[in-house]
């Protein structure tokens, strides 16, 4: 028989228990903890690529890696302004990351299996799906990568792309001399100067370094793909809550264009009936309190910054410096590949 004593030990022990177990949990909510005791989320970003990472002269930054931080802040804080970014240049950004030196690192980088699995990080979600090009003076009258044997390639050092190159040109029976450089300001001078017929890298990157140019319409990017190049987000392994967060805000914004609301039908959003559309609004149920938010954080990242169509079109599309056609970066029910999992 056990004694009132005894069943009140054992409960305790299992109620222990259980709190044994709850602490991992407890422990991975560090991130978020840190990002709202310190008031901001810090942000790793490119010193400079067009569309995608510039500060203006006032030290303001935009563009579509930008915005991610954005939108993470606009979740949290309710307020887009409150991210610090940190430049962060090709060689330095993973071991940035891994040192704990920013929350998020949205930087023009590839997913790719040996930066999850060797150097404990996680890819968040795929924000665009580039792949590898080539950049060829037009005077060349190339028409396709497979006429540049023999071509002397300027590519930058510790980027996906040097494996690629090599890659490419070894299955393909072709020779070229390769011009490396350490920095992407560097990249463009040599190639631009001449010393290399070949620039390459990914084809957003291409399409922003033809801009910087000393005259942008001498060069064109050949049409093949060599790689798959899928870019986003990383965060270190380890918590889980800050990983689905920064997944979530980018899925939220996909959603968000497939139900059709934007920065301009938000107000009309909070309103409706459609059980999609509430959930995403927080309208019915609580899906934000889940993720250590509030239930109106999709509203805040559409308001504050936008759906994922606008934060494309505004930065990188047609109708931008840049003017990157959507292709496969169009919604799935548009015939591309950007494909969010439903929040319920
Ligand atoms: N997506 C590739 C390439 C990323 C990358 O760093 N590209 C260079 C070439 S444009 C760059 O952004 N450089 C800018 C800099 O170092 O400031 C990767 O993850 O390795």
């Amino acid at each position: 028989m056990l004694s009132a004593h005894n069943t009140r030990r054992i409960l305790s022990t299992l109620a222990l228990g259980s709190s044994i177990l709850l602490t991992p949990a407890a422990a991975s909510a560090q991130t978020l903890e840190k990002i709202k005791a310190r008031g901001n989320v810090t942000c790793g970003v490119n010193p400079s690529l067009l569309g995608f990472s510039t500060r203006d002269a006032q030290g303001s930054w935009s563009g579509f890696d930008i915005d991610l931080c954005r939108a993470l802040a606009a979740a949290i804080f309710n307020d887009p302004g409150k991210v610090v970014f940190t430049p962060l240049g090709t060689a330095e950004r993973l071991q940035a990351l891994q040192a704990d030196k920013v929350d998020v690192l949205s930087r023009n980088t590839t997913w790719t299996f040996s930066r999850e699995a060797a150097l404990k990080l996680n890819f968040a979600a795929v924000t665009y799906y580039d792949g590898q090009g080539f950049l060829v003076r037009r005077a060349k009258n190339a028409t396709s990568a497979l006429e540049l044997d023999g071509s002397s390639v300027c590519v930058q050092k510790g980027t996906t792309s040097e494996l690629n190159l090599a890659d490419y040109f070894r299955a393909n029976n072709m020779k070229y001399q390769l011009v490396t450089l350490p920095g992407a300001d560097e990249a463009i001078r040599a190639y631009d100067e001449g010393k290399c017929a070949v620039l390459t890298s990914d084809t957003s990157q291409l399409f922003a370094e033809r801009l910087r140019m000393k005259a942008p319409d001498d060069h064109v990017v050949l049409p093949d793909i060599i790689s798959k190049e899928p870019l986003g987000p990383y965060v270190r392994s380890g918590d889980n809550q800050w990983l689905s967060i920064v997944k979530w805000t980018h899925y939220a914004m996909v959603n968000a264009e497939e139900l059709g609301i934007s920065t301009q039908t938000i107000n009309e959003a909070l309103k409706s009936d459609k059980p999609d559309v509430k959930r995403l609004v927080g309208t019915a149920e609580d899906y934000g309190e889940q993720l250590g938010l509030t239930k109106d954080w999709a509203v805040r990242i559409i308001r504050h910054v936008g759906n994922y169509g606008e934060v494309f079109e505004r930065n990188v599309g047609t109708n931008s410096q840049l003017a990157i056609p959507r292709g496969i970066n169009s919604l799935w029910t548009n015939g591309g590949i950007q494909y969010a999992p439903p929040i319920r």
